[in-house]
This record gives structure tokens, sequence and C-alpha cells, in this order.
């Protein structure tokens, strides 16, 4: 992968995080994608919601598949963990890391086509197993990288830069991610980093599969007025459910949110989320009222974006096995051989 490291030199005054860590300590090389690419405003939100969670970088470990999308990682948080995958396989290749380690975040970023097209399997999988993770989709409606065909996500009559129809029924990967368990399912649009750099902070705090279908216009490819992926298209026709903010558990909740008009969700691992609501009355942990919202805005030609849903107590897949609570790197020999008495016992059971 090409990649541009970026100057060492650091103004002497940029603001720390609880670590002392700036935002410097966040990034990642320079970005080879094309100037006004939505996924460069997406690394940069994650550089801000991992600066302002104060997330040691080691303690990351990032994946993606193939795409501009999948390239990002190299853009942000050098200090992580990365591995870049095949096209469509990052969700089994976080599934296998969670289990080895399930003390790291996991954060996978994927494209509409990695994860809508070739990879929709794995997407399914992973959510309906639960696996403890960020799973952002960087949603530009075609093949950036690959010059522009249509994914599964462009729209039916949308037309391509060279003016051809696509035929084909879009899918929404919000809908499918709440129907097959996803227990934190957001939209967001790559230009309204004040809604996106919320929503990444909370699915990383959230303990389960948690999944963000980010718009992210290609400029080179599909930014005109036709498709429902440019900038115009979704400034135009964004109706944002609920605005957010992330109250860390070890702070404490301040007075001045006005009791009455929020509505404060606690997470199962004791994280609060702040839901600002809008007259709609929207209630992100009601699971068919927001299938049903989902498909009457869509009908409408809205694009919904916010928190959509949100199951506030979420199992994931470590708690469905019943796996060892320590990193698997970290067991000493006498845990992993339990001796000739425990194996005997073990094959008498298997008689
Ligand atoms: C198995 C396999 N099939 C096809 C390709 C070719 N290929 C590379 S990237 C890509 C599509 C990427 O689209 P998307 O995931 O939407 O990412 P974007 O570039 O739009 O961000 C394709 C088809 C590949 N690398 N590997
Ligand atoms: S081709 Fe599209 S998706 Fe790829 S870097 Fe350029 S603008 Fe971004
Ligand atoms: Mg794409």
């Amino acid at each position: 992968m090409t990649y541009l490291a970026k100057p060492k030199l650091r103004h002497p005054h940029l603001a720390q995080n609880a670590l002392g860590y700036t935002h410097r300590d966040y990034e990642g090389s320079v970005s080879t994608l094309c100037a006004g690419c939505g996924h460069d405003s997406i690394s940069a939100a994650i550089i801000q919601a991992c600066f302002e969670l104060s997330i040691p970088p080691h303690r990351v470990a990032k994946l993606s598949g193939i795409g501009c999308s999948s390239k990002t990682p190299a853009y942000f948080l050098s200090a992580s963990h990365g591995f870049n995958s095949v096209h469509g396989r990052m969700p089994s290749v976080v599934t296998g890391a969670t289990l080895a380690n399930r003390d790291l975040i996991y954060l996978g970023v994927s494209g509409d086509g990695d994860s809508a097209s070739i990879g929709l399997g794995q997407f399914a999988h992973c959510l309906r197993r639960g696996v403890n993770m960020t799973y952002l989709v960087e949603n530009n409606g075609v093949y950036g990288l690959t010059k522009g065909q249509f994914s599964a996500t462009a729209d039916k009559g949308s037309k391509s830069k060279k003016g051809a129809g696509n035929q084909d029924s879009p899918i929404d990967l919000v809908s499918i991610a709440i129907l097959l368990g996803a227990s934190f399912v957001a939209r967001s649009f790559s230009g309204d980093k004040a809604q996106l750099v919320p929503l990444i902070k909370a699915a990383i705090e959230h303990k389960g599969a948690a999944f963000i279908d980010c718009i992210s216009p290609c400029v080179a490819f599909n930014n005109h007025p036709d498709s429902t992926k440019s900038y115009d298209y979704v400034r135009s026709h964004n109706e944002a459910v609920n605005y957010l903010d992330v109250i860390e558990s070890r702070e404490e909740i301040s007075a001045h949110y006005a009791p009455g008009t929020l509505e404060v969700v606690t997470q199962h691992d004791g994280s609060l989320l702040k839901l600002r609501k809008l007259e709609t009355d929207y209630d992100a942990t009601d699971k068919l009222k927001a299938m049903t919202f989902l498909q009457e805005r869509q009908a409408a030609g809205e694009i919904v974006t916010g928190l959509l849903y949100l199951n506030p107590d979420p199992e994931n897949l470590h708690e469905r096995l019943g796996t060892v609570t320590k990193p698997l790197n970290t067991l000493s020999t006498s845990e992993l051989c339990p001796g000739s008495a425990t194996l005997e016992a073990v094959n008498a059971a298997l008689r």
C-alpha cells in the first residue's frame, strides 16, 4: 500500500487528553485518497473520537477489507494493530481476533462493496453472532477503487458517471443490521462531524455488535445530483432522529443539560448515551418501531441519520460461548493443559 509519512513536527501547545496524548498521536500517514473524498472525513472523525475517549492507541485493532474505504486504516491510529484482509473478509478476521484477545478494542472499516456485495454473508454472520466491535461501512454506492461500478447499495435508477442506469434494488444495511441482531445501529454522513464523532464514541463504548452506516460521497464517481450518496442529496434529504452525545462512565453527568429535553440510556457497561429527541418522539430502544420508521422515511425519499436502534443490555459472542475471561496469549501452561485427570473426565463424558 502506498503511503506518505507525516512530518513529525507539531505545535508545542496542542491540546492533550487524559493520557497526555495529542490529536497527532491518533493520526496515521498522509491520505492518498482523492481530495474531497468522504472517507477522509470519516478518518478524521475516528481520530477525534479516539482522542476524546483517551483510548491508548495500542489497545485498538483496526481491520479492513479491500477498497478505498478499506485503505483508510493506514490514515489513522498508526500506533494501533492493523490487518488489511481480503475483499469482504474483514468480519471473519475480526471474529477470530476477538475470540483470541477479548481485551482489545476492535474497529472494522469496510465499504459498501466490501460489506453489501462480496462480503454480505460475512457482514450478516458477524452481526448476528454479536461480535464485540465497531463495524463502520463507508457507503458511497460504488466500487470506488475499481473505477465506479454500482455497488449493492446503489439506488434503483441511479445513474453512473458514464450515464448507465442501475436496474437493481438497493440493500439497506441499517435495516439488515437491525434485523440480524446488531445491538447498536446508526447511520450518519461523513460531512456531519458533530453527529458522527459522538456516534463513533458511543459505538466504541458499546459492548456488543455496533454498526454504523456512514454515507460517504465518492467525488470521483458518485457525487452528481441524481445520486442519493452525493453531498448535495444527503444535505437536502437528511432527517436526524436524534442528536447524540456520550457521557463516559468515569465522568459525572453535568447539570446544565435541561431535564425533560433528553433521554439518557444506560448501557450494560455503565456508560450513558444522551439522546436529544426531536418532535418525532423517536425511541431508539423499540426495534419494531425503528424498522417501521426506517421503511416509512425511506419510501418518502429521506435518509434517516442518528442512533436508530440500541439494545442497552447487549449480549456478545463471548457471553454466548462462555469463553475464558483472559486473552488466550496470557493463559499459563497449567490453564492450557489442566492435566490428565481433567482430560480423562472430558473423554469419559464423550464416550
Ligand atoms: C476477491 C476480490 N474480488 C474483487 C476485487 C476487486 N475489487 C477491489 S476493491 C473492489 C470494490 C471496493 O468497493 P467498496 O468496498 O465499496 O470500497 P470503495 O472503494 O468504494 O471505498 C473490488 C471489486 C478484489 N480485490 N478481490
Ligand atoms: S475513487 Fe472515490 S472512494 Fe476512492 S478515493 Fe476517490 S473519491 Fe474516494
Ligand atoms: Mg464503495
